[in-house]
């Protein structure tokens, strides 16, 4: 019975990582960076994202596919800041996106009228870190009420995001969150990692982290019109309304 399980699991996680493959192949031909936002709940991503439209929604066409256990909260929160489609997918109990999820929520964009793609993962530090979704790179945010040890406790996570986002320093002068303590923990199991320290409430560091993202767009453009398919190459079917997915799963 055990093996039966672990069998199936496989193959579930199999599927996966090659609708995954599909999914980074359309975005990576369209040119369209995409980054896939994972934390503990609460660490802020929805405020980031919020602010991250507001900033950059005159020089970028973002699409936003957003992931909650229940509640269609922050896609509504996020809808308020971009007249583009905002997608919520609600997971049913499940504790992360997978592959199938963004391949769905995709049917609805763009891309060809797209220069960038956030998907806000569903907050948990364990189960988004076994599901590729086809993202350019997984940005774990980490905020500094949750205490410096984050990056040790949970290393999977740590290991395979790209970017650090170390969010909500507004609140450094109450606590005792030692910051430089807290990024030699990330270190230690990515050495790799890039930081960017942002307080999504008071706009300290965004300036830093929009750029970057601006910088990506461009990076992806000129791969994909060098690899010969371009932005103009990979339209698809636009529009639409907020669309739900639902679906049962595991973490
Ligand atoms: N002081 C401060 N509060 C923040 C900051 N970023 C987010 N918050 C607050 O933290 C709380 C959680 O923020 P969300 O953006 O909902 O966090 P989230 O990661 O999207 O949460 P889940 O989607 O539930 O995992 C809200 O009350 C935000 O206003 C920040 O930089 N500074
Ligand atoms: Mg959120």
């Amino acid at each position: 019975m055990k093996v039966r399980t672990i069998e199936v699991r496989e193959r579930v996680m199999a599927r996966n990582d090659e609708l995954a493959v599909g999914v980074r192949e359309r975005l990576g031909a369209a040119g369209v960076p995409a980054f896939n936002l994972v934390s503990s709940p609460g660490s802020g991503k929805t405020l980031l994202l919020e602010r991250t439209l507001e900033r950059l929604g005159d020089r970028l066409r973002m699409a936003v596919v957003t992931g909650d256990v229940q509640t269609q909260n922050d896609a509504d929160r996020l809808a308020a800041r971009t007249d583009r489609l905002v997608q919520a997918v609600v997971t049913n109990g499940a504790c992360h996106l997978d592959a199938s999820q963004v391949t769905s929520a995709l049917e609805a964009v763009d891309l060809g009228d797209t220069d960038l793609l956030f998907i806000e993962n569903v907050g948990n530090l364990v189960c988004p870190a076994s599901w590729d979704l086809g993202e350019t790179a997984k940005v774990v945010v980490f905020s500094v009420t949750e205490g410096e040890d984050k990056p040790v406790k949970y290393p999977k996570m740590f290991r395979l995001a790209r970017y650090a986002v170390l969010n909500k320093v507004d609140l450094l002068p109450h606590l005792d969150f030692d910051l430089e303590r807290a990024m030699a923990f990330a270190r230690q199991v990515n050495p790799d990692l890039r930081f960017f320290l942002t307080s999504a409430r008071t706009g300290e560091g965004m300036e830093e982290w929009c750029a970057f993202l601006e910088d990506e767009v461009a990076t992806a453009r000129e791969a994909a019109a060098t690899a010969g398919g371009g932005p103009e190459a990979a339209a698809g079917d636009g529009g639409g309304a907020a669309v739900e997915a639902a679906a049962a799963g595991e973490g």
